[in-house]
């Protein structure tokens, strides 16, 4: 799978970034971000949200967060009426500073699946059903080569 088999690809943004995911999110279908983590990274987040308002804020189906600072790890929540619920933690880190990755969002039904230069990382169960989710947003100190958006059929 690669950023060629898209069908609607985003190259290098400027972070913050937020835009529409084209037809929105379907069981089966893939985001890919391709990017690059900078050394002095503390954090940085992907999100699939709901719409894109700020006040009041969208919610947000899916908030993926890599965190570089303490323990490592990855945080993974959803925002609902602009609070978050439950953070699901993840105490790896498959992201190293300085260097690039690859990240895909698999959608399934009941869950996002996400892996991270080729391997399997977590799932997340939908807790915003799938067809509120038109939006996709990444923001912290990250670059960002290219997403791209490969349907599923
Ligand atoms: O910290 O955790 C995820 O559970 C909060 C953060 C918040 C999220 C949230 O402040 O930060 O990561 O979108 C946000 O508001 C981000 C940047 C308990």
């Amino acid at each position: 799978m690669s950023v060629a088999n898209a069908k609607h690809t985003v190259l290098n943004p400027v972070i913050p970034y937020t835009g529409p995911i084209p037809g929105g999110l379907h069981p089966g279908e893939i985001i890919i971000i391709q990017g690059t983590v900078p050394q002095d990274a503390d954090r940085f987040q992907i999100d699939l949200s709901s719409g894109c308002s700020t006040k009041p804020r969208s919610d947000v189906a899916l908030h993926f967060s890599p965190r570089f600072k303490g323990s490592p790890c990855v945080v993974c929540n959803s925002l609902l009426q602009e609070s978050w619920g439950k953070e699901e933690t993840l105490h790896q880190l498959p992201y190293k500073r300085g260097a690039p990755f690859e990240t895909i969002i698999l959608v399934h039904e009941e869950v996002f699946k996400v892996a991270v230069n080729g391997t399997h990382l977590l799932e997340y169960k939908h807790r915003v059903p799938l067809d509120r989710v038109d939006t996709f947003s990444i923001s912290g100190k990250v670059r960002v080569h290219a997403v791209g958006y490969i349907p599923n059929s």
